[in-house]
């Protein structure tokens, strides 16, 4: 069939739309009508051409939400008509990785998948007659997608797609970090570094678990207000701080965070996340994501004395199993996603969407098809 999708053709240049083809689903496929794709920053990253994976042509995309409008044999649990946010980190319940219910890095299809291609080592869509690489198993800057049935988690179909996409990447990223990987308690003392579309929801998780102080740090001044809102109790911007940052970090919390998260993909930042835990028991974790090259230093000593280093994807979220949980979250008023979608568009202006991320003027801008 034709679909309308945002082509990334080359790194570093603009998305182009263009009407593009895509196959039907294949064994344990199903063909999803995507009704509306947050960007996120990892989209930035890997159009800029810093991702090892990023692969080119390829459809971009991975915070989505639709609506399934058929499926492939062998597909049990999901038919047509199911409402469904697609995971990019899938869940398939068989794979040693999920059944060690130590990690949400199901890895049935992870090799695929970081290929751009279908678990048959496919790919789905094509543009004039040759193969577009698919993106993080989910192209969702796309009206129409094929993602495997592992990768897809059925949610109430009274949540709205244009919020609920959120919960495809950054919402579940952010609040998961805090619940199901650092698994942050009541009174702890957290520090959030970077308040975009990630760090604002590790704000909004700190306070969910009834932390004490939630210290958010950034260089843009306009966070501090849509911070405060979520919950962030005081606000640091590095470039207002006469001397150390990490000594000022570690004053403010009487001797250091019980949490530390890094939001921004900076490998110096994930440093001072670090070294500003509390000595014998501080946790780091980092979310994200630097480039091809990049590598993470600090002295051991800062480990030996007890500090810990970690990192979370998808926030540790079992997507299948907590996906529809956390819209449960959204459709109850628990969490706040509307103000953090400060912006809606249609496909044709995605690009646009791209700019106010790299001006710093949007949290989430969403693609509304
Ligand atoms: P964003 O662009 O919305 O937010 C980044 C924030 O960091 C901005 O507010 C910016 O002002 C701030 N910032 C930049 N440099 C800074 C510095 N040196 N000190 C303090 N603040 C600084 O991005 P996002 O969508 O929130 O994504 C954040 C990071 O998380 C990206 O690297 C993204 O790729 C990654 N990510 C990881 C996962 C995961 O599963 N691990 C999931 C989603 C996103
Ligand atoms: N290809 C990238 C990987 C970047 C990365 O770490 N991605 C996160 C999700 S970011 C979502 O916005 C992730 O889930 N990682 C686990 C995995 O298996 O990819 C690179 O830099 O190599
Ligand atoms: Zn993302």
């Amino acid at each position: 069939m034709d679909v309308r999708a945002a082509v990334a053709f080359e790194a570093g240049q603009p998305l182009s739309i263009e009407t593009v083809q895509l196959d039907g689903p294949k064994a344990g496929e199903v063909l999803v009508e995507i009704k509306a794709s947050g960007i996120c920053h990892t989209d930035k990253y890997t159009l800029s051409g810093a991702d090892p994976e990023g692969l080119f042509p390829s459809i971009l995309g991975h915070e989505g939400a639709g609506v399934v409008v058929d499926v492939g044999p062998d597909v049990k649990g999901l038919k047509k008509g199911d409402h469904v946010i697609p995971l990019y980190t899938p869940e398939c319940r068989e794979c040693k990785s999920c059944t060690s219910h130590k990690t949400n890095l199901c890895t049935s299809i992870r090799a695929t998948q970081g290929q751009g291609l279908m678990p048959d080592g496919s790919s789905r869509f094509s543009y004039q007659g040759k193969p577009i690489h698919h993106y993080m198993g989910c192209s969702t800057f796309s009206n129409y997608t094929v993602l495997p049935e592992i990768a897809l988690a059925k949610i109430r179909e009274d949540a709205p797609f244009d919020k609920v996409c959120y919960i495809g990447c950054g919402v579940t990223t952010g609040i998961g970090a805090v619940l199901f990987t650092a698994k942050v308690e009541a009174g702890a003392n957290v520090i959030v570094f970077g308040l975009g579309g990630i760090g604002l929801n590790v704000i909004q998780g700190a306070k969910m678990v009834g932390a004490d102080k939630i210290i958010g740090v950034d260089l843009n001044p306009e966070r501090e207000a849509l911070a405060r809102q979520f919950g962030m109790t005081h606000f640091v911007n590095p470039r207002d701080v006469d001397g150390d940052l990490i000594a000022h970090l570690v004053e403010l919390t009487d001797g250091g965070a019980d949490y530390s998260f890094e939001c921004i993909g900076n490998t110096q930042v994930m440093r001072q996340a670090l070294e500003c835990c509390h000595r014998g028991w501080g946790v780091s974790t980092i979310i994200g994501v630097a480039a091809a090259g990049q590598e993470i230093q600090t002295r051991p000593f800062q480990l030996v004395t007890g500090r810990v280093w970690q990192g979370s994807a998808f926030g540790g979220a079992r997507g299948r199993t907590d996906v529809p949980k956390i819209v449960d979250w959204y459709m109850d008023g628990k969490i706040n996603i509307d103000d953090l979608i400060t912006h809606s568009l249609p496909l044709e202006r995605i690009n646009e969407g791209f700019d106010l991320m790299t001006r710093g003027e949007s949290i989430r801008s969403v693609v509304v098809y």
